[in-house]
Protein backbone atom coordinates (compact mmCIF):
# COMPACT_ATOMS: atom_id res chain seq x y z
CA UNK A 1 0.00 0.00 0.00
CA UNK A 2 1.32 3.50 -0.79
CA UNK A 3 2.68 5.02 2.22
CA UNK A 4 2.22 8.82 0.30
CA UNK A 5 3.87 11.27 -1.60
CA UNK A 6 7.04 13.12 -1.67
CA UNK A 7 7.85 16.19 -3.50
CA UNK A 8 11.11 16.58 -4.67
CA UNK A 9 13.29 15.82 -7.79
CA UNK A 10 15.91 13.27 -8.96
CA UNK A 11 19.47 14.87 -8.84
CA UNK A 12 18.15 16.90 -5.50
CA UNK A 13 20.24 15.35 -2.78
CA UNK A 14 17.85 15.98 0.09
CA UNK A 15 15.14 14.58 -2.56
CA UNK A 16 17.90 11.58 -3.13
CA UNK A 17 18.56 10.74 1.03
CA UNK A 18 14.49 11.03 1.08
CA UNK A 19 14.21 8.60 -1.43
CA UNK A 20 16.62 6.49 -0.02
CA UNK A 21 15.15 6.20 3.43
CA UNK A 22 12.30 5.35 2.07
CA UNK A 23 13.66 2.04 0.67
CA UNK A 24 15.81 1.40 3.67
CA UNK A 25 12.00 1.35 5.79
CA UNK A 26 10.43 -0.58 2.80
CA UNK A 27 7.82 2.23 2.01
CA UNK A 28 6.26 2.84 -1.13
CA UNK A 29 6.78 6.22 -1.43
CA UNK A 30 5.64 8.00 -5.09
CA UNK A 31 7.60 10.79 -5.72
CA UNK A 32 5.84 14.06 -7.35
CA UNK A 33 8.31 16.33 -9.49
CA UNK A 34 8.41 19.14 -7.97
CA UNK A 35 11.31 22.25 -6.85
CA UNK A 36 13.87 23.72 -8.82
CA UNK A 37 12.17 26.50 -8.63
CA UNK A 38 9.56 25.28 -10.52
CA UNK A 39 5.87 24.72 -8.06
CA UNK A 40 2.51 24.25 -8.79
CA UNK A 41 -0.24 26.45 -6.78
CA UNK A 42 -1.16 23.48 -5.08
CA UNK A 43 1.49 23.27 -3.90
CA UNK A 44 2.24 26.71 -3.40
CA UNK A 45 -0.68 26.57 -0.85
CA UNK A 46 1.17 23.18 0.80
CA UNK A 47 4.46 24.63 1.30
CA UNK A 48 4.17 28.91 0.71
CA UNK A 49 7.99 29.35 1.39
CA UNK A 50 8.08 26.91 -1.50
CA UNK A 51 11.22 24.65 -0.66
CA UNK A 52 11.26 20.59 -0.75
CA UNK A 53 11.05 17.85 -0.04
CA UNK A 54 7.60 17.60 1.37
CA UNK A 55 6.18 14.62 2.41
CA UNK A 56 2.14 14.24 2.31
CA UNK A 57 1.41 10.62 3.66
CA UNK A 58 -1.76 8.32 2.89
CA UNK A 59 -3.19 9.16 6.31
CA UNK A 60 -2.72 12.42 6.35
CA UNK A 61 0.47 12.90 7.62
CA UNK A 62 2.13 16.28 6.42
CA UNK A 63 5.75 16.64 6.82
CA UNK A 64 8.29 19.67 5.74
CA UNK A 65 12.16 19.52 6.64
CA UNK A 66 14.32 16.58 5.06
CA UNK A 67 15.57 15.76 8.39
CA UNK A 68 12.04 14.93 10.01
CA UNK A 69 10.60 13.57 6.77
CA UNK A 70 13.79 10.76 6.71
CA UNK A 71 13.47 10.47 10.25
CA UNK A 72 9.81 9.79 10.02
CA UNK A 73 10.49 7.00 7.30
CA UNK A 74 13.21 5.04 9.23
CA UNK A 75 11.36 5.00 12.39
CA UNK A 76 8.41 2.90 10.86
CA UNK A 77 10.88 -0.02 10.81
CA UNK A 78 12.51 1.60 13.68
CA UNK A 79 15.88 1.30 11.22
CA UNK A 80 19.69 1.15 12.59
CA UNK A 81 20.40 3.83 10.47
CA UNK A 82 19.10 5.95 12.73
CA UNK A 83 21.09 5.01 15.78
CA UNK A 84 20.74 2.28 18.38
CA UNK A 85 20.75 3.31 21.53
CA UNK A 86 19.46 6.74 23.09
CA UNK A 87 22.80 8.96 22.62
CA UNK A 88 23.19 7.32 18.89
CA UNK A 89 19.95 8.67 18.25
CA UNK A 90 20.81 11.84 19.43
CA UNK A 91 24.04 11.91 17.61
CA UNK A 92 22.97 11.19 14.74
CA UNK A 93 20.60 14.09 14.75
CA UNK A 94 23.08 15.95 15.77
CA UNK A 95 25.06 15.24 12.35
CA UNK A 96 22.13 15.70 10.63
CA UNK A 97 21.24 19.26 11.19
CA UNK A 98 25.19 20.27 11.33
CA UNK A 99 25.57 18.95 7.87
CA UNK A 100 21.88 21.07 6.79
CA UNK A 101 22.13 23.83 8.59
CA UNK A 102 25.79 24.34 8.79
CA UNK A 103 28.02 22.77 6.43
CA UNK A 104 26.00 23.03 3.40
CA UNK A 105 25.08 26.35 3.14
CA UNK A 106 28.45 27.72 3.33
CA UNK A 107 29.84 24.97 1.10
CA UNK A 108 27.22 26.45 -1.32
CA UNK A 109 28.25 30.08 -1.30
CA UNK A 110 31.81 28.69 -2.14
CA UNK A 111 30.77 26.24 -5.04
CA UNK A 112 27.36 27.90 -6.41
CA UNK A 113 29.04 31.13 -7.85
CA UNK A 114 32.34 29.83 -9.22
CA UNK A 115 29.53 27.57 -11.99
CA UNK A 116 27.21 30.17 -12.31
CA UNK A 117 24.80 29.08 -9.60
CA UNK A 118 24.63 31.81 -7.91
CA UNK A 119 25.96 35.45 -8.26
CA UNK A 120 29.86 35.90 -8.31
CA UNK A 121 31.81 38.05 -6.33
CA UNK A 122 35.38 37.44 -5.39
CA UNK A 123 35.87 38.33 -1.68
CA UNK A 124 32.47 36.36 -0.89
CA UNK A 125 33.59 33.48 -1.95
CA UNK A 126 37.23 33.79 -0.95
CA UNK A 127 35.69 34.08 2.62
CA UNK A 128 33.41 31.32 2.47
CA UNK A 129 35.87 29.32 1.77
CA UNK A 130 38.01 30.27 4.46
CA UNK A 131 35.44 29.88 6.85
CA UNK A 132 34.20 26.33 5.30
CA UNK A 133 37.86 25.33 7.24
CA UNK A 134 35.83 25.95 10.49
CA UNK A 135 33.54 23.98 9.82
CA UNK A 136 35.06 20.93 8.02
CA UNK A 137 37.65 20.45 10.54
CA UNK A 138 34.84 19.53 12.73
CA UNK A 139 33.84 16.71 10.18
CA UNK A 140 37.38 15.95 9.89
CA UNK A 141 38.29 15.21 13.19
CA UNK A 142 35.11 13.44 13.68
CA UNK A 143 36.19 11.07 10.78
CA UNK A 144 40.24 11.08 12.22
CA UNK A 145 39.09 9.54 15.45
CA UNK A 146 36.18 6.73 14.12
CA UNK A 147 35.27 5.43 10.56
CA UNK A 148 31.50 6.96 10.44
CA UNK A 149 29.74 9.47 12.10
CA UNK A 150 28.15 7.82 14.62
CA UNK A 151 28.76 4.53 16.55
CA UNK A 152 30.60 1.93 14.42
CA UNK A 153 28.16 1.50 11.60
CA UNK A 154 26.68 3.94 8.39
CA UNK A 155 23.93 6.01 9.57
CA UNK A 156 21.34 7.88 8.04
CA UNK A 157 24.00 10.95 8.82
CA UNK A 158 26.54 9.85 6.69
CA UNK A 159 24.66 9.49 3.84
CA UNK A 160 22.80 12.78 4.10
CA UNK A 161 26.29 14.74 5.23
CA UNK A 162 28.02 13.01 2.05
CA UNK A 163 25.17 13.75 -0.32
CA UNK A 164 25.28 17.50 0.71
CA UNK A 165 29.01 17.95 0.31
CA UNK A 166 29.02 16.08 -3.05
CA UNK A 167 29.02 18.82 -5.01
CA UNK A 168 31.73 20.40 -3.30
CA UNK A 169 33.98 17.31 -4.05
CA UNK A 170 32.92 17.88 -7.86
CA UNK A 171 33.69 21.15 -7.62
CA UNK A 172 36.34 22.74 -5.56
CA UNK A 173 37.68 19.61 -3.30
CA UNK A 174 40.73 19.23 -5.12
CA UNK A 175 43.93 17.47 -4.62
CA UNK A 176 45.18 20.22 -1.98
CA UNK A 177 41.94 20.25 -0.45
CA UNK A 178 41.97 16.57 0.42
CA UNK A 179 45.69 16.27 1.23
CA UNK A 180 44.44 18.85 3.52
CA UNK A 181 41.21 16.77 4.63
CA UNK A 182 41.98 12.68 4.70
CA UNK A 183 39.40 11.43 6.92
CA UNK A 184 37.01 13.03 5.12
CA UNK A 185 38.02 12.33 1.83
CA UNK A 186 38.72 8.31 2.92
CA UNK A 187 34.72 8.32 4.10
CA UNK A 188 33.58 10.00 1.03
CA UNK A 189 34.98 7.65 -0.81
CA UNK A 190 33.54 5.10 1.06
CA UNK A 191 30.00 6.17 1.79
CA UNK A 192 29.60 7.38 -2.08
CA UNK A 193 30.95 3.55 -3.08
CA UNK A 194 27.66 1.91 -1.05
CA UNK A 195 25.12 0.18 -3.39
CA UNK A 196 22.69 2.37 -1.77
CA UNK A 197 24.15 5.23 -3.18
CA UNK A 198 23.19 4.53 -6.42
CA UNK A 199 19.46 6.17 -5.19
CA UNK A 200 20.83 9.34 -4.73
CA UNK A 201 21.69 10.83 -8.98
CA UNK A 202 24.20 11.52 -9.38
CA UNK A 203 26.49 8.79 -8.90
CA UNK A 204 29.44 8.33 -6.96
CA UNK A 205 31.43 11.74 -7.81
CA UNK A 206 34.65 11.86 -9.42
CA UNK A 207 37.56 14.06 -7.77
CA UNK A 208 38.65 17.36 -9.34
CA UNK A 209 42.57 17.94 -9.60
CA UNK A 210 42.22 21.80 -8.81
CA UNK A 211 39.55 23.41 -7.39
CA UNK A 212 37.20 25.01 -10.84
CA UNK A 213 37.93 28.75 -11.09
CA UNK A 214 35.89 31.61 -12.19
CA UNK A 215 35.70 32.34 -15.48
CA UNK A 216 33.32 35.19 -16.10
CA UNK A 217 30.90 34.69 -18.91
CA UNK A 218 32.40 36.44 -22.51
CA UNK A 219 31.46 39.70 -23.08
CA UNK A 220 29.86 38.98 -26.54
CA UNK A 221 26.50 39.37 -27.26
CA UNK A 222 24.12 36.74 -26.97
CA UNK A 223 22.22 37.03 -30.21
CA UNK A 224 22.82 35.15 -33.77
CA UNK A 225 24.72 37.94 -34.76
CA UNK A 226 27.58 36.88 -31.95
CA UNK A 227 28.45 34.25 -34.52
CA UNK A 228 29.52 36.53 -36.77
CA UNK A 229 32.83 37.94 -35.29
CA UNK A 230 35.63 36.14 -37.01
CA UNK A 231 37.51 33.63 -34.32
CA UNK A 232 40.90 35.08 -33.06
CA UNK A 233 44.14 33.70 -35.27
CA UNK A 234 45.15 31.12 -32.77
CA UNK A 235 48.86 31.88 -31.80
CA UNK A 236 49.80 28.06 -32.27
CA UNK A 237 53.68 28.47 -31.56
CA UNK A 238 53.62 30.50 -29.03
CA UNK A 239 51.29 28.62 -27.23
CA UNK A 240 52.67 24.91 -27.41
CA UNK A 241 55.91 26.99 -26.31
CA UNK A 242 54.42 27.96 -23.04
CA UNK A 243 52.86 24.67 -22.09
CA UNK A 244 55.01 21.92 -20.01
CA UNK A 245 53.42 19.02 -22.04
CA UNK A 246 51.98 19.07 -25.35
CA UNK A 247 47.63 18.82 -25.90
CA UNK A 248 47.47 14.76 -26.45
CA UNK A 249 45.55 15.81 -29.77
CA UNK A 250 48.97 17.44 -30.85
CA UNK A 251 50.17 13.90 -32.08
CA UNK A 252 47.68 13.51 -34.48
CA UNK A 253 49.48 16.13 -36.83
CA UNK A 254 47.92 18.66 -39.06
CA UNK A 255 44.28 18.11 -40.32
CA UNK A 256 43.80 18.31 -44.01
CA UNK A 257 40.35 20.72 -42.72
CA UNK A 258 42.32 23.21 -40.87
CA UNK A 259 39.35 23.67 -38.17
CA UNK A 260 40.38 27.51 -38.00
CA UNK A 261 39.27 27.65 -41.72
CA UNK A 262 35.91 25.94 -40.77
CA UNK A 263 35.69 28.44 -37.85
CA UNK A 264 36.19 31.13 -40.38
CA UNK A 265 33.31 30.14 -42.60
CA UNK A 266 31.20 29.02 -39.86
CA UNK A 267 31.47 33.00 -38.31
CA UNK A 268 31.41 34.90 -41.68
CA UNK A 269 28.66 33.27 -44.09
CA UNK A 270 25.60 32.32 -43.90
CA UNK A 271 24.94 29.06 -41.54
CA UNK A 272 22.02 27.47 -43.33
CA UNK A 273 22.98 28.13 -47.26
CA UNK A 274 26.66 28.58 -47.23
CA UNK A 275 28.41 27.19 -44.39
CA UNK A 276 26.45 24.32 -43.85
CA UNK A 277 26.84 22.95 -47.51
CA UNK A 278 30.77 23.51 -47.31
CA UNK A 279 31.21 22.22 -44.19
CA UNK A 280 30.06 18.68 -45.24
CA UNK A 281 32.17 18.94 -48.26
CA UNK A 282 35.42 19.37 -46.31
CA UNK A 283 34.19 17.10 -43.49
CA UNK A 284 36.26 13.59 -43.24
CA UNK A 285 34.97 11.67 -40.91
CA UNK A 286 38.53 9.61 -40.52
CA UNK A 287 40.05 13.09 -39.30
CA UNK A 288 37.25 14.58 -37.35
CA UNK A 289 34.58 12.98 -34.97
CA UNK A 290 30.93 14.48 -34.33
CA UNK A 291 29.78 14.67 -30.93
CA UNK A 292 26.53 15.42 -29.18
CA UNK A 293 26.79 16.89 -25.85
CA UNK A 294 24.16 16.60 -23.28
CA UNK A 295 24.22 18.15 -19.79
CA UNK A 296 23.63 16.14 -17.41
CA UNK A 297 21.99 18.05 -14.42
CA UNK A 298 19.46 19.77 -16.17
CA UNK A 299 16.71 19.61 -13.68
CA UNK A 300 19.00 21.91 -11.40
CA UNK A 301 19.11 24.31 -14.08
CA UNK A 302 17.10 27.61 -12.68
CA UNK A 303 16.95 30.91 -15.05
CA UNK A 304 17.93 30.68 -18.64
CA UNK A 305 20.73 33.17 -18.20
CA UNK A 306 22.66 31.42 -15.35
CA UNK A 307 22.26 28.16 -17.91
CA UNK A 308 23.75 30.30 -20.61
CA UNK A 309 26.58 31.81 -17.83
CA UNK A 310 27.40 27.79 -17.18
CA UNK A 311 28.27 27.29 -20.51
CA UNK A 312 30.24 30.25 -20.69
CA UNK A 313 32.20 29.38 -17.96
CA UNK A 314 32.41 25.37 -19.11
CA UNK A 315 33.92 27.10 -22.26
CA UNK A 316 36.07 29.30 -21.23
CA UNK A 317 37.75 26.14 -19.04
CA UNK A 318 37.94 24.37 -22.75
CA UNK A 319 40.47 26.84 -24.01
CA UNK A 320 43.32 24.84 -23.91
CA UNK A 321 41.35 22.48 -26.74
CA UNK A 322 40.80 25.62 -28.85
CA UNK A 323 42.92 24.36 -31.67
CA UNK A 324 40.95 20.95 -31.91
CA UNK A 325 37.23 21.94 -30.85
CA UNK A 326 35.06 23.75 -32.42
CA UNK A 327 30.52 23.55 -31.13
CA UNK A 328 27.99 25.07 -29.85
CA UNK A 329 25.80 24.50 -27.06
CA UNK A 330 22.37 25.80 -26.73
CA UNK A 331 19.54 26.58 -24.06
CA UNK A 332 16.23 24.94 -24.73
CA UNK A 333 13.03 25.73 -22.94
CA UNK A 334 12.40 28.50 -20.17
CA UNK A 335 13.69 29.82 -16.64
CA UNK A 336 13.33 26.17 -14.58
CA UNK A 337 12.30 24.13 -17.44
CA UNK A 338 14.99 23.95 -19.67
CA UNK A 339 17.84 21.85 -21.14
CA UNK A 340 21.23 22.23 -22.58
CA UNK A 341 22.33 20.28 -25.24
CA UNK A 342 24.78 20.96 -28.80
CA UNK A 343 26.99 19.56 -31.43
CA UNK A 344 30.85 19.84 -31.41
CA UNK A 345 33.57 18.88 -34.20
CA UNK A 346 36.50 17.26 -32.25
CA UNK A 347 39.59 16.70 -33.65
CA UNK A 348 40.12 12.57 -33.99
CA UNK A 349 37.90 9.92 -32.96
CA UNK A 350 37.89 10.43 -29.07
CA UNK A 351 35.81 12.84 -26.95
CA UNK A 352 37.80 12.53 -23.62
CA UNK A 353 41.26 14.08 -24.85
CA UNK A 354 39.13 17.30 -26.00
CA UNK A 355 36.84 17.64 -23.39
CA UNK A 356 38.95 16.78 -20.24
CA UNK A 357 41.12 19.86 -19.87
CA UNK A 358 37.90 21.61 -17.98
CA UNK A 359 37.77 20.37 -14.56
CA UNK A 360 33.61 19.98 -15.12
CA UNK A 361 33.76 17.71 -18.23
CA UNK A 362 32.00 14.61 -16.72
CA UNK A 363 28.84 17.02 -15.91
CA UNK A 364 28.29 16.26 -19.72
CA UNK A 365 27.31 13.40 -21.23
CA UNK A 366 28.91 12.72 -24.82
CA UNK A 367 27.61 10.50 -27.49
CA UNK A 368 28.93 10.19 -30.75
CA UNK A 369 27.14 10.91 -34.07
CA UNK A 370 27.28 9.40 -36.91
CA UNK A 371 26.67 12.00 -39.88
CA UNK A 372 26.17 8.95 -42.41
CA UNK A 373 22.60 9.21 -40.78
CA UNK A 374 20.53 11.75 -41.86
CA UNK A 375 18.83 11.99 -38.02
CA UNK A 376 22.41 13.04 -36.56
CA UNK A 377 23.46 15.41 -39.49
CA UNK A 378 20.90 17.17 -39.20
CA UNK A 379 20.92 17.32 -35.39
CA UNK A 380 24.68 18.64 -35.76
CA UNK A 381 22.80 21.25 -38.20
CA UNK A 382 20.38 22.34 -36.02
CA UNK A 383 22.81 22.82 -33.37
CA UNK A 384 25.04 25.00 -35.12
CA UNK A 385 22.34 26.82 -37.26
CA UNK A 386 20.31 27.90 -33.78
CA UNK A 387 17.43 28.69 -35.87
CA UNK A 388 15.30 25.05 -35.01
CA UNK A 389 13.34 24.09 -31.41
CA UNK A 390 14.91 20.85 -29.70
CA UNK A 391 12.32 17.79 -29.86
CA UNK A 392 11.99 16.30 -26.34
CA UNK A 393 9.89 13.60 -24.87
CA UNK A 394 6.55 14.49 -25.51
CA UNK A 395 7.00 17.71 -27.12
CA UNK A 396 9.61 20.19 -28.23
CA UNK A 397 11.70 23.47 -26.31
CA UNK A 398 12.01 26.30 -28.35
CA UNK A 399 15.91 27.64 -28.44
CA UNK A 400 16.64 30.31 -25.32
CA UNK A 401 20.03 31.41 -25.84
CA UNK A 402 23.34 29.46 -27.51
CA UNK A 403 27.32 30.10 -27.36
CA UNK A 404 29.85 28.92 -29.53
CA UNK A 405 33.51 27.59 -29.03
CA UNK A 406 35.45 28.59 -31.84
N1 LIG B 1 15.26 23.49 5.67
C1 LIG B 1 14.86 22.77 4.49
C2 LIG B 1 15.65 23.30 3.32
C3 LIG B 1 15.06 22.82 2.06
C4 LIG B 1 15.74 23.45 0.86
O1 LIG B 1 16.60 24.35 0.99
N2 LIG B 1 15.32 23.01 -0.29
C5 LIG B 1 15.85 23.53 -1.54
C6 LIG B 1 16.34 22.42 -2.40
S1 LIG B 1 17.59 21.46 -1.59
C7 LIG B 1 14.73 24.18 -2.31
O2 LIG B 1 13.59 23.80 -2.19
N3 LIG B 1 15.08 25.19 -3.09
C8 LIG B 1 14.12 25.85 -3.92
C9 LIG B 1 13.88 25.12 -5.19
O3 LIG B 1 14.30 23.98 -5.39
O4 LIG B 1 13.20 25.73 -6.03
C10 LIG B 1 15.15 21.28 4.71
O5 LIG B 1 16.10 21.00 5.41
O6 LIG B 1 14.43 20.42 4.16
Amino acid sequence: MSFGKLYGYIGNPRTGVSLMAAKLAGLDVELVTMGGGNFSDDYAELVPIKKIPAFVGTDGAFLTEVIAIVTYFLSQVDSPALGTTKLEKAEVLRWLSFSNMEVAAKLSLWWQPLVGRLPYNKKNVEKAEAESDDYLIILEKQLTAHTFLVGERCTIADVFSAALIYRAFQYVFGASWRAKYPAITRWFTLITNQPFWDTLKPAPAVFVEEAVKYTPPKKEPVKKEAKKEAPAAQPEEEETKEKAAPHPIAALGNAKLPIDSWKRTYSNEDTRPVALPWFWDHFDPEEYSLWRVNYKYNDELTLTFMSSNLIGGFFNRLSASTKYLFGCLLVFGTSNDSVITGAFLVRGQDYKPAFDVAPDWESYEFIKLDPSKAEDKSFVEDMWAWDKPLAVEGGSKEFADGKVFK
